[in-house]
């Protein structure tokens, strides 16, 4: 076909193919949260339905979009590991990151009366993405216990600061002026001894954050079926093996997990 004089502007385009070999990670983040919590009263410092809606958010990109082999969430941020040998639209940055952010966002607006049933969404929340490659196990391992790590120390200090404002009576200031300089021994101390909490019997999930994988499960559902030679129907059991998106909230950066998940980092055909 011939083509048109304007098709040169084709050339324009830049080469964003992501480095073979290498895993890609699509980080998403909520665009200005801290309003966005706010404004839709998110109880502090965590609230569940607002995480476990972006759980499910996530679920449905990884359903939807191919060879995301794990995702690990926390706060308003989810990170997509897609397989190394991923050949995904030619292994494009922009369409990762697009298709990630596009149908994260659309099924933040589609769920959402699913988690916030008194709450009505005021205005359509964006998030921002990004792409990262990492050419080996041990920089994804590293990758990942730095946003868990992230996840603790925030959370640890939201718990105390939160503590000392609603039960202990502080001010926002005050709060962040006891805290200033602590380090986590000294945060644990304040929960245990002002508030009776032990830091380690908190709500895994905020404590852990969230970590989708895939999981093989069997299910099996009753068929009717006649057989040539036999006149009645008869019912029989069938099993299927289905890989399901499963969440987690356990340690990502000590060795056990990922013995127990092997087939993640496996991908070395
Ligand atoms: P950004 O990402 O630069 O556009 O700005 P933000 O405001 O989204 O900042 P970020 O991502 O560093 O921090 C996340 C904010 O989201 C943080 O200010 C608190 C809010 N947030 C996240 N999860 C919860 C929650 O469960 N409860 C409440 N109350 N706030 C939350
Ligand atoms: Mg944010
Ligand atoms: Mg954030």
């Amino acid at each position: 076909m011939a083509k048109s004089k304007f098709e040169y502007v084709r050339n324009f385009e830049v080469d964003d193919t992501c480095l073979r070999n290498c895993w890609i990670v699509v980080r998403l983040d909520g665009r200005n949260f801290h309003k966005f919590a706010e404004q839709h009263s998110f109880t502090k410092p965590n609230d569940d339905r607002a995480l476990n809606l972006m759980t499910r958010c996530a679920q449905a990109v990884m359903e939807e979009l191919e060879d995301i082999v794990i995702a690990y969430g926390q706060s308003d941020e989810y990170s997509f590991v897609f397989q190394k040998k991923s050949n995904w639209f030619k292994r494009r940055a922009s369409k990762f990151m697009t298709h990630v952010a596009s149908q994260f966002a659309s099924s933040y607006v589609f769920y959402w009366k699913d988690y916030f049933q008194d709450q009505t969404l005021l205005y359509p929340p964006g998030f921002d993405g990004r792409v990262i490659l990492y050419p080996s196990n041990q920089n994804l391992r590293d990758y990942l216990s730095w946003r868990q790590a992230d996840c603790h120390i925030n959370n640890l200090f939201n718990t105390v600061f939160w503590n000392l404002v609603q039960k202990g009576g502080l001010t926002t200031s005050q709060a962040e002026e006891k805290l200033r300089g602590t380090l986590s021994g000294d945060k644990n101390e304040i929960l245990f001894s002002e508030f009776n909490i032990n830091y380690n019997n908190e709500p895994v999930i905020h404590r852990k954050g969230t970590a989708l994988v895939w999981k093989k499960i069997d299910e099996t559902t009753t068929k009717t079926i006649k057989l040539p030679n036999e006149e009645k129907e008869k019912e029989i059991v069938v099993t299927r093996t289905r890989k399901k998106v499963t969440p987690l909230h356990c340690d990502l950066i000590g060795e056990e997990f990922w013995e127990e998940h092997s087939e993640i980092l496996e991908d070395d055909s």
